[in-house]
């Protein structure tokens, strides 16, 4: 099988052919109504833009290229950027470049270190990550691509450079970021013949003997990188991206929205809520106890984090595969025993308070619980972890944008004004 670049340019072509006939036969088709409830609320389930990295049914959760994620879960991270971008799961030697790939141009500039540096040292960890990428934004192979002249129809090619020189010293940063923000001394080096998922947990410097760990942060990685167009940091980074802004300006404003507690950062609130309850009852809390605190949050006017979804209808596959990870690796651990003893009393509760349309986990409402037990216990961290699988997604979809050519985005607003004279 060919190289990741390779692949591509095999492809892409071919794509360009395909979306030129459907654009003709079916160009003046519908896919979607939009009613006045759906533009003032967050456009809930307009199909309005096309994403074919993923897709995320209501009752199935994340399909990656046609595969559900929960049989993609033994899967590398590598083997998943390679999928998210092509379609299909790399044989051992295109694996074996990408991870070379990633190898090469994992060195970090020096610069990185010296504005993360500068920052207060109480800055969040998700501020360190979004500027250290966009302070980045100079190493752009697009821009000087761009600048240089280049055809439109091949504005892919440096964009799909940029992808792979961001995502090689995201492990880096991101662990750099930790160790930095969290006082944990040196940074440690990239080391050239561990893979990206292993390298990333090392680099953090968690002890990690038995490769649990390492385990663990490739599944996360895998687990996170992608859930179609329309989710917050996967949008924001496709319409910063349209303007032709390069991967840096893109990944850097995605993840910003990913920073958000409705999105991204639910896991680190997770967390918290899980630790409150045990703090609050002095151990593990019986389901009781648990039900007891759920009610009081929301009696509070405050969300259960960790629990519903924008789109899905179930329990999302990506908890439980955190789910069956935990019970394999660490069954007895107190904090994974209350995520589990939760799963079992809140969906009920948000049934009964009634107004969740998901009252199912999603898929921060776990993970936090196995990093804690590894030691990884700097809650405002996870959503860097969860930032770096995410980037995959992102930047596979900006590759494959770019290469169809998508335009600028450009939906119509209308007014409160014009809905009251229009709507009848
Ligand atoms: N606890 C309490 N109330 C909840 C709730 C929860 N977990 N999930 C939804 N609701 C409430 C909403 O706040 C909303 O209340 P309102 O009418 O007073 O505004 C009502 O139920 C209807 O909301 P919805 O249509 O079911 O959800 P949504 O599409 O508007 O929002 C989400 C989806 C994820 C933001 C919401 O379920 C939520 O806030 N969950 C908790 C935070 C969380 O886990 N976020 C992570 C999501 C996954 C991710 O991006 N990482």
């Amino acid at each position: 099988m060919a190289t990741l670049q390779k692949k591509l340019a095999q492809q892409i072509p071919v794509l360009r052919e395909e979306l030129k006939v459907l654009a003709k036969e079916l160009g003046e088709k519908k896919i979607s109504d939009v009613t006045v409830a759906q533009a003032y609320g967050g456009m809930r389930g307009i199909k309005g833009m096309i994403c074919d990295t993923s897709v995320v049914y209501p009752d199935k959760g994340l399909i990656i290229r046609g595969i559900p994620i929960m049989d993609l879960r033994e899967k590398w991270p590598e083997e998943i950027f390679y999928l998210l971008l092509t379609g299909e799961l790399p044989d051992k030697a295109a694996f074996k470049a990408l991870q070379k790939e990633f190898a090469e141009r994992s060195s970090v500039p020096k610069y990185v270190w010296d504005v993360l540096s500068a920052m207060p040292k109480d800055s969040h960890p998700m501020a360190m990550l979004d500027t250290a990428v966009l302070v980045m934004q100079k190493e752009s192979e697009f821009v000087k691509a761009y600048n240089k002249g280049i055809n439109k129809s091949e504005y892919w090619e440096p964009t799909l450079e940029d992808a792979l020189n961001l995502l090689a010293k995201l492990p880096g940063i991101a662990a750099g970021v930790y160790r930095m923000r969290f006082n944990k001394g040196k940074r440690i080096g990239y080391k050239k013949d561990l893979d990206w998922g292993a390298n990333y947990a090392r680099m953090l410097g968690i002890p990690d003997k038995s490769g649990v760990f390492a385990k663990l942060i490739r599944l996360y990685l895998t687990l996170h990188c992608d859930h179609e167009g329309g989710n917050v940091s996967a949008n924001t980074c496709h319409t910063v991206g349209s303007a032709l802004s390069d991967a840096y300006y893109a990944v850097s404003a995605g993840l910003n929205g990913l920073a958000g507690p409705l999105h991204g950062l639910a896991n680190q609130e997770c967390l918290g809520w899980i630790l409150d309850t045990m703090k609050l009852f002095k151990g593990t809390p019986t389901p009781e106890q648990i039900r007891q605190y759920a009610w009081d949050t929301l009696n509070g006017g405050k969300v259960i984090p960790g629990y519903g979804h924008a789109v899905l209808r179930v329990t999302d596959p990506r908890f439980s595969a955190f789910l069956a990870f935990g019970k394999e690796y660490l069954p007895e651990d107190p904090v994974f025993k209350t995520v589990a003893t939760v799963y079992d009393v809140v969906p009920d509760v948000l049934k009964e308070h009634g107004k969740a349309k998901n009252p199912w986990p999603n898929v921060d409402a776990g993970s936090g619980s196995l990093l804690y037990n590894f030691g990884l216990k700097e809650f405002p961290y996870y959503t860097v972890l969860f930032s770096v699988s995410r980037a995959m997604g992102m930047l596979a979809q900006l590759v494959l944008n770019r290469a169809m050519g998508t335009p600028i985005t450009r939906p119509k607003s209308v007014s409160t004004q014009w809905v009251k004279e229009n709507i009848k």
